[in-house]
């Protein structure tokens, strides 16, 4: 018997359906993350952190509730955590990776859409996430359709982020950010005090900063890292504790950098570097990223929000009283392109600009399915890619394994066809 069961019972779960969720997202994690060889040391502790997701993680979390703190669930990397932290509440990123939730999800929601929503959702729908029952509020956006009219039903507090970046759309943002800060302190009856949020914008830069060290030791060839380990640390870094995820990611770090020394890595020098771009890849999906990886290339860089629109861009630090930092954090957050802007051209730009850093070979447009933002963008990004000359495939999938042997074909075709 699991000793996180009672845990759960509490919690109003249905225990039994709950533990087959845990052995189905195990069984899919063995035959992929950890079916690799030469993966560094420290990096089994984001293994411990994804399999304590449901468990250890959660055990925290009430604790921390008995100590009075609030425990704030989010659904986009739009919602800046370092506010939601200054007035005391643990933000947590709940998106759903996994297939077995999907068919509870598919109960109220229509079937065609993403199933990233229908994953999340189904698993409160399924009586299988323990956080539902915990979460002192649920904070969603407004990006893409689907996500936004969930919302309504959910009765989640919404961040209007805007469709454009011109002035009227950065003052409404900035708005969003306030009334965001505002909604907190409803919930804590704290108050956002500009030195707490100092500290809290330093927590969060100084992870981004090890995430972005973690991302330039891929720039090597071969990079010391498989692109699915540092998958791992992405979708670890969305739900750990930000300081012990940081100081656990800085010794990681330390390792990688021996590796690059020694020469370590999973891969041969020249190995083929796949860049993958468009939609995240939450927890319990490890699906392309292993097959592109079994196909024998190196996913060396993420354009995506389990990738680099997560760790870019720094908040500014000298901000020093309440107004300017507040203004400072809602630029920094602003500047995540994802696919619900019209035009995106700083996307564009930041896709050019990494496939250059990172010696890209090939581009893989990871799309969901139904995800009609990430999959029509696809246009002009592989236009910018043509003039480039960087050969890209699109790859419209969900979370099943039904197409994997189609997908397998398509990419070993793909990678033949790679210089
Ligand atoms: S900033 S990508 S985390 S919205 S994949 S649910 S867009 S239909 S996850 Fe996202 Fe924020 Fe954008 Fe990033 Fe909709 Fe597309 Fe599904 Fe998506």
């Amino acid at each position: 018997m699991n000793k996180y069961e009672k845990m759960w019972q509490d919690l109003g779960l249905d225990v039994e359906l709950h533990n087959e969720l845990l052995a189905s997202i195990d069984k899919t994690f063995q035959q992929t993350v950890g079916a690799q060889k030469d993966r560094p040391e420290e990096v089994k502790y984001f293994d411990h952190v994804l399999h304590e997701s449901h468990g250890g993680r959660v055990a925290e979390l009430i604790e921390a509730r008995k100590q009075g703190k609030k425990f704030i669930g989010t659904f986009c990397i739009y919602v800046p955590e370092e506010i939601a932290m200054a007035a005391d509440t643990i933000p947590v990123a709940l998106c759903g990776g996994t297939q077995f939730s999907i068919p509870y999800g598919e109960k109220m929601f229509p079937r065609d859409i993403c199933p990233l929503i229908k994953s999340t959702f189904g698993l409160a729908l399924g009586k299988m996430c323990p956080y539902g029952p915990i979460k002192d509020l649920g904070v969603g956006e407004t990006t893409c359709d689907a996500k936004k009219k969930v919302w309504d039903v959910v009765n989640f507090h919404v961040m209007e982020v805007p469709q454009k970046k011109g002035n009227i759309d950065i003052e409404l943002w900035r708005q969003a950010v306030v009334e965001f800060k505002q909604k907190v302190e409803e919930l804590t009856g704290k108050k956002v005090k500009s030195d707490r949020l100092g500290e809290t914008i330093k927590i969060m830069n100084d992870k981004r900063r090890a995430l972005q060290r973690l991302n330039e030791f891929r720039k090597h060839d071969p990079p010391p890292i498989s692109g699915l380990d540092v998958l791992v640390v992405m979708q670890a870094a969305l739900n750990d504790e930000p300081v012990r995820f940081t100081g656990h990611l800085n010794t990681l770090n330390e390792e990688i950098e021996e590796r690059v020394k020694k020469g370590i890595s999973p891969f041969s020098k020249g190995v083929k570097r796949i860049m993958i771009s468009g939609c995240p890849s939450v927890m319990g999906n490890w699906k392309v990223h292993s097959l592109v990886e079994n196909a024998g290339a190196a996913i060396v860089i993420d354009e995506t929000c389990t990738g680099t629109r997560y760790f870019e861009n720094l908040v500014d630090e000298k901000a020093t009283d309440l107004e300017q930092q507040l203004e400072a954090l809602a630029d920094r957050y602003l500047k995540i392109n994802c696919a619900c802007f019209s035009p995106n051209d700083e996307r564009i730009d930041g896709v050019l600009n990494t496939l250059r850093d990172y010696k890209v070979d090939g581009v893989v447009h990871y799309i969901l399915q139904y995800c009609h933002g990430y999959n029509i963008e696809t246009i002009r990004v592989d236009a910018a890619l043509k003039q480039a000359m960087i050969p890209s495939l699109k790859i419209v999938t969900d979370y099943s394994e039904e197409d994997v042997g189609q997908l397998r074909t398509r990419i070993d075709a793909f990678l033949e066809t790679l210089d």
